[in-house]
């Protein structure tokens, strides 16, 4: 990706700044001033996704405009999970002049269609929680903070290998979502990779509610195992039925099992499910802490992983929009590419050279009802 941050730092340093500050986007104090629109999944079966996003993205919205360098106002739409719907909702942002970046969509899915339309159009354009293969790589636009499953996923699959001594393994994937098909292609190339025998991969599609067929068989193969790559309605379901079916072994799930739903709906058969995420809201650490006890104050229930995540995306883009010195769709994308060691509550994060994420998963399974990191 192509960068300007250089001459940005010149400017800024010989006080280029100053002359930027009658541009449009800087208020007369010096705060860059800008709309930044956001696309989340807020109504539908995984409307917990996009609640979860939203109010993160408040909070940091917050927090950015009281410190007075950068003061950002959120145009929210609602995608609902679909593809047209999501396509709508950045036509009507990107046509809107005062939109300098966009944060979402919230699915892969989603952002297949939206993302090459941004970058045509040259909006800036970062996802939160866009975990497949190749998003980044869309366009010098499109920018993503979410671990990809291409990381998150092998380091569930080597835990999981090293605790149970896992060999033989069933895989059950959604075969009409980007997302899901995406983290199957990565299982199944992990699975091969690491030497365990596949017994049985088995689809289903987004909104089934029987998977008999699926569990039925995989149940009669007896794998040490099941990868499973879904969103959490489908996920949740499928590991409902599967306990009740009494198939006890553990899953390992792909990001679409990082939501607190999937505890919700399945209870304690939630339990024995192996994730990799860079968030864990128990961390000794204080910018986690603050975060969690401020977003607690705000909505009363704790933030997860996808909460976490639009947060520090929209620190991210304040601190390019910061450093761009004026709302302005080019120089943010500049500005973006060359974010580095950014420390905000996921950890240490970088982009890099195809605008993809730098970052180190932690592994949680659920015991009891709850994630705990999984040692
Ligand atoms: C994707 C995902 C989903 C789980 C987001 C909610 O990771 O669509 O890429």
């Amino acid at each position: 990706k192509l960068t300007a941050l250089s001459s940005l730092l010149v400017l800024s340093a010989c006080g280029g700044n100053q002359a930027a500050g009658d541009k449009e986007g800087q208020s007369g104090g010096g705060a860059v001033k800008a709309d930044i629109g956001v696309i989340s999944y807020i109504s539908g079966p995984g409307a917990a996704y996009g609640e979860a996003i939203t109010n993160g993205l408040k909070l940091a919205q917050e927090e950015i405009n009281s410190k007075g360098e950068v003061e950002i106002n959120l145009v929210i739409e609602d995608s609902a999970g679909k593809q047209d719907q999501a396509l709508t909702a950045a036509q009507k942002l990107m046509n809107s002049e005062n939109v300098t970046g966009i944060i979402g969509p919230t699915l892969s899915t989603e952002m297949n269609v939206v993302g090459p339309e941004a970058d045509l159009n040259g909006v800036p354009i970062m996802g939160t929680s866009t975990t497949a293969e190749g998003i980044p790589q869309i366009g010098d636009y499109v920018f993503r903070n979410s671990l990809p499953e291409a990381l998150a996923i092998p380091a569930a699959i080597d835990k999981a290998i090293e605790k149970y001594d896992a060999k033989k393994v069933a895989i059950l994937y959604g075969n009409d979502d980007v997302f899901t098909k995406s983290g199957f292609d990565t299982m199944k190339k992990a699975a091969e990779e690491k030497g365990l025998e596949i017994l049985t991969i088995e689809t289903f599609q987004k909104g089934q509610s029987d998977y008999n067929a699926q569990l039925t068989k995989i149940k009669g193969l007896n794998p040490d195992l099941i990868l499973a790559s879904a969103l959490y309605n489908e996920g949740a379901v499928i590991m409902d039925q599967a306990r009740k079916m009494g198939i006890d072994v553990p899953f390992v799930g792909g990001n679409g099992f990082n939501s607190p739903e999937v505890i919700n709906i399945a209870g304690d058969a939630a339990n024995g499910l192996i994730v990799a995420t860079p968030w864990y809201g128990e961390k000794e650490d204080e910018k986690v802490q603050d975060f969690v006890s401020k977003y607690e104050e705000e909505y009363s229930k704790k933030p997860d992983q996808f909460a976490a995540q639009a947060y520090d995306a929209l620190y991210i883009m304040a601190e390019a929009l910061k450093n761009a010195g004026e709302a302005d769709r080019d120089a943010l994308r500049d500005a973006l590419a060359e974010v580095q060691g950014f420390n905000g509550i996921l950890g240490e994060f970088s982009f890099d050279e195809e605008g993809d994420v730098v970052m180190d998963p932690t592994v949680l399974v659920i015991e009891d009802g709850a994630f705990k990191v999984f040692e």
